[in-house]
C-alpha cells in the first residue's frame, strides 16, 4: 500500500493542472496521479480534426510529459472508492492512501446506448467527432458525400461542450458549399434539446445562423437507432407519447453519444447526487459529504457547461480552497459558473460565448462576441492550443477573468 498526501484521479485537463498547481507546492512525491492512458488529448481540436483544419496527431500528447513532473503518475485505473477511510485501490488491487483526494474523471462516452452502434462506425457517412476512433471519418464522410440527408445529433443527456455538435455541422455545411454539393445536400440538426442553445445572447446569433444557411432544425429528436444497411437513423420524438419515432434516411451522420459520468463513480452512492455525477457545492467545489475531497471538471455535479475553459475556472478555485483547507482555514474562495464555447461556424468564423452560472454573459473582450468573427477564429484554432499545452496544463493559467477586468476598466460592466 502506498501513501500521498494529495491523490488526483485523472490525468485530464482538471487533473493535470490542479496537480501541477499542487506539484509545484509540496515536495516531490507528495503529490499522486490515477491515469491510465499514454496519450494526454486536447479534445476541443477533435472540431477542427473532423473538418479537416488540423490533424489528429496534432491534438495528441505523451502523458508522460504533460503530468507534472513531480507527482508520482500511477499508471492504472482507480477501481473503488472508499471515502470514509481515506483510501481507493487500483484496477491491479494496489491500495492508495490519502490525506487529500481530488477527482477529475471527466466524461464516460455511451455510444452502446444507441442501437446499431459503435459497428455503424464501420458503414459509410457514420462519424463522430467526439472519439479518436471516429473523428477521421466525419472528413471521410463529407470527401464521399454524394446526395441526401446530412444529419448531425445532439444527445438526451449532459454532454461535454455542449456546442461542439452544431460546430461539426456548420463546418460540414460550408465543406459541402465549398466543394460544389450544398445543394445537393439537406443538412439538418437534430437535437434532443428544445432550444438551439442555453444562453439567450447566443441562441439569437446561432438562429439566425442557421437560419441564413438553409439549416433544418428538428428539436426534441433523440436518436435512438442507426440501420447502416438501409442508411437510415431512427429518432425519438421526446415530446410525443412514448415510443413514438420518426426515421429519416441518412447520407451522412454525425453522432454525438449520449455521456455519463463514468461508471466506477456512479457505482459510489456516498460520493455522488441522483443524477451520478460527483456531488460537491457549486461554490467552493468541496465534496458535500467529505470534507477533504475536491472535484473539478465534467465528472462533477456543477450546474454549468462542461468545458475546458470551465475547469480553467475552476483550477484555482480547487487550489486555494484546498489550501486554506489544510491550514485549518474556512473556505473563501468561490466559483462563478464561468464556462466558454467557442462556436465555430465554419472555416473563419466564430461566435465566442462565455457565460456564468445564471447564463449571464461573461465576455472577455469589449466587443460583442456574439458576433461571427474572424479573430475568435483564430483564438480558438491557434492560440487556445498553446494556452493549453503552455500554461494551463503547467497550472498558470485560471481562465480569462483578470484579463476580462483589465480590458472593462471603466466600461461598467
Ligand atoms: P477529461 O479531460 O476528459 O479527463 C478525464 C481523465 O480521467 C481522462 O484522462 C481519463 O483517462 C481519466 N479517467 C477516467 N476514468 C478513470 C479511472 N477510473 N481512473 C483513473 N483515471 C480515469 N472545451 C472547451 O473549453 N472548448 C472547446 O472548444 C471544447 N470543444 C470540445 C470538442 C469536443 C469534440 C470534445 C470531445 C470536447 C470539447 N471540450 C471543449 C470539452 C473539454 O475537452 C472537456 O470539458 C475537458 O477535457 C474536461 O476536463 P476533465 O479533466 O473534466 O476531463
Ligand atoms: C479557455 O480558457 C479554454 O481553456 C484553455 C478553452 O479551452 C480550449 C477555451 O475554449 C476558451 C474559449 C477559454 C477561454 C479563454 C479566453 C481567452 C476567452
Amino acid at each position: 500500500s502506498q501513501s500521498y498526501k494529495i491523490v488526483v484521479v485523472g490525468g485530464g485537463a482538471g487533473g493535470c493542472s490542479v496537480a501541477a498547481k499542487f506539484s509545484s507546492l509540496l515536495p516531490k512525491n507528495h503529490v499522486a496521479i490515477i491515469e491510465p492512458n499514454d496519450t494526454h488529448y486536447y479534445q476541443p481540436m477533435w472540431t477542427m480534426v473532423g473538418g479537416g483544419m488540423k490533424k489528429l496527431e496534432q491534438s495528441g500528447r505523451p502523458m508522460s510529459e504533460v503530468l507534472p513532473k513531480n507527482a508520482r503518475w500511477i499508471k492504472e485505473r482507480a477501481s473503488e472508492f472508499f471515502p470514509k477511510e481515506n483510501r481507493l485501490v487500483t484496477a491491479s488491487g494496489e491500495e492508495i492512501h490519502y490525506d487529500y483526494l481530488v477527482i477529475a474523471m471527466g466524461l464516460q462516452l455511451d455510444y452502446d446506448k444507441i442501437k446499431g452502434l459503435p459497428e455503424a462506425f464501420n458503414t459509410p457517412g457514420v462519424c463522430s467527432n467526439y472519439s479518436t476512433l471516429y473523428v477521421g471519418k466525419t472528413l471521410e464522410s463529407l470527401k464521399n458525400f454524394k446526395e441526401g440527408n446530412a444529419i448531425f445529433t445532439f444527445p438526451n443527456t449532459p454532454i461535454k461542450c455542449a456546442g461542439a455538435p452544431q460546430k461539426a455541422m456548420y463546418i460540414s455545411e460550408e465543406y459541402l458549399r465549398k466543394h460544389n454539393k450544398r445543394d445537393k445536400a439537406n443538412v439538418m440538426f437534430n437535437t434532443s434539446l428544445g432550444a438551439i442553445f442555453g444562453v439567450k445572447k447566443y441562441a439569437e446569433a446561432l438562429e439566425k445562423v442557421v437560419k441564413e444557411r438553409n439549416i433544418a432544425v428538428n428539436f426534441r429528436h433523440e436518436l435512438v437507432e442507426v440501420k447502416p444497411d438501409t442508411k437510415e437513423a431512427v429518432f425519438r420524438l421526446l415530446d410525443d407519447p412514448a415510443g413514438t419515432t420518426k426515421t429519416f434516411k441518412y447520407e451522412m451522420l454525425h453522432v454525438t453519444p449520449p455521456m455519463s459520468s463514468p461508471a466506477l463513480l456512479r457505482a459510489n452512492k456516498q460520493l455522488t447526487n441522483e443524477a451520478g455525477y460527483l456531488e460537491i457545492d457549486k461554490s467552493t467545489l468541496q465534496h458535500v459529504r467529505f470534507s477533504n475531497i475536491f472535484g473539478i471538471g465534467d465528472c462533477t455535479s456543477l450546474p454549468t457547461s462542461k468545458t475546458a475553459a470551465a475547469v480553467a475556472g475552476q483550477n484555482k478555485i480547487v487550489f486555494d480552497n484546498l489550501r486554506l483547507l489544510m491550514d485549518g482555514k474556512k473556505l473563501s474562495k468561490k466559483y462563478d459558473g464561468y464556462t466558454s464555447c467557442p462556436l465555430v461556424t465554419g472555416y473563419s468564423k466564430c461566435i465566442l460565448a462565455e457565460f456564468d452560472y445564471d447564463g449571464k454573459p461573461l465576455e472577455t473582450l469589449p466587443i460583442n462576441q456574439a458576433k461571427e468573427r474572424m479573430t475568435s477564429f483564430f483564438m480558438k484554432k491557434e492560440l487556445m492550443p498553446q494556452l493549453y499545452w503552455k500554461l494551463m496544463l503547467n497550472g498558470w493559467w485560471n481562465g480569462p477573468s483578470t484579463i476580462r477586468k483589465i480590458l472593462h476598466l471603466g466600461t461598467g460592466h
